[in-house]
């Protein structure tokens, strides 16, 4: 599915998916039973972001005196007691190298040259994205959306690919180019999908929903960052994943593909999923623009709950419309409906 060598694809493995209901996690789920916590160390969230150097480059996954000013230790949450990286929403299921496991009760000072700094990441950024969901409310004053625990596979596939199977609740991060999982926007826009599976199982079975898949994957990996490590950023806030793009794109700003694009529907529709994603993630944006950030992504979530599987760009564009009338009345309406309007989805 690759359509260019310069861009990557995060293939979506749509299998006929089996809507396993596992409503609050895993087996250990009894309360009070991930209420650990433990030091980790992580970019925060990519190296270029964090330095706003685009000259940064993979050096076959060298640890470079470049990345000293990225490494930030963390103190990782929701965990389980086994000093594994098990918790209440993630849970790494690495079948290589070693399994990272607490020292001392910290987990120890790995950089990006050890398998095991992947691993941490991974645990960080999906539990860091379901505790920005629940910020918004999703889980009290609004539906609860992803309460499940999601499995990663950390730098488990040669290709520079990463991607979900079945329920997309079991994820996958490759290891071409720079590390998929050293740039927290690559795994957030992969939880994207299993949430949005989480809301609609088997969601994205055809063109339209299959793009707005990714266009939300690639704006929730940008709000998720922002909300964690903070605007402004030193490089284009609507710049998803600055880091792993630096194997696969030209430059001079490394993007896999941005949040602010002008395209314009039908006329700019190619027939990829994620080419065509740009014009629904440009939508969010500009929703994000006009209403900020908790407004707009209270309303672009829990309008995904009324989202068909397969669902057309201006169906879901509707439903939108609808969640911003039902949470925020007519203004918040009004503005969502010119988000979606000024290209051609309404
Ligand atoms: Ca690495
Ligand atoms: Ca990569
Ligand atoms: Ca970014
Ligand atoms: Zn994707």
């Amino acid at each position: 599915m690759r359509i260019s060598t310069l861009r990557k694809i995060l293939v979506a493995a749509v299998t006929a998916a089996v809507a396993l209901a596992l409503l609050g996690g895993s087996p250990a789920t009894a309360a009070g039973g991930f209420g650990n916590t433990a030091a980790g160390t992580v970019f925060f969230p990519n190296p270029v972001t964090q330095t706003g150097d685009e000259s940064l480059v993979d050096a076959k996954d060298a640890d470079l005196p470049a990345f000293a000013s990225s490494y930030k230790r963390v103190t990782l949450t929701n965990l389980d007691s086994s000093g594994t990286l098990t918790g209440q929403w993630v849970r790494v299921k690495s079948n290589t190298g070693t399994a990272a496991r607490t020292v001392g009760g910290s987990f120890p000072d790995w950089h990006r040259n050890v398998d095991q700094f992947e691993q941490v990441m991974g645990y960080y950024w999906v539990t860091q994205a379901h505790h920005y969901l629940e910020s918004l409310g999703f889980g009290s004053t609004l539906p609860a959306v992803n309460n499940r625990q999601i499995e990663l596979r950390i730098d488990q596939f040669g290709g520079d690919n990463s991607f979900f199977k079945g329920n997309k609740a079991n994820i996958t991060f490759g290891k071409g180019g720079v590390d998929d999982a050293e740039d927290a926007e690559v795994i957030v826009h992969e939880y994207g999908h299993s949430v949005q599976d989480g809301q609609v199982p088997g969601f994205g079975t055809n063109l339209e929903s299959g793009s707005i898949g990714e266009g939300f994957s690639d704006y929730l990996s940008v709000a998720v960052t922002d909300f964690v490590a903070g605007v402004p950023t030193l490089t284009p806030e609507a710049c998803v994943a600055d880091w792993d793009s630096v194997s696969y794109t030209r430059g001079p700003v490394h993007c896999l593909r941005r949040l602010d694009g002008t395209k314009h529907y039908p006329e700019d529709v190619v027939g990829e999923v994620h080419a065509d994603g740009e014009i629904w993630s440009s939508a969010l944006y500009a929703i994000r623009g006009a209403l900020g950030a908790t407004k707009a992504d209270r309303i672009i979530v829990d309008a995904q709950f009324d989202f068909a599987v397969d669902t057309s760009f201006r169906a879901a564009a509707q439903a939108t419309v609808a969640a911003a009338q039902r949470l925020y009345g007519t203004g918040a309406a009004g503005a969502v409906s010119k988000a979606f309007s000024d290209r051609g989805l309404l």
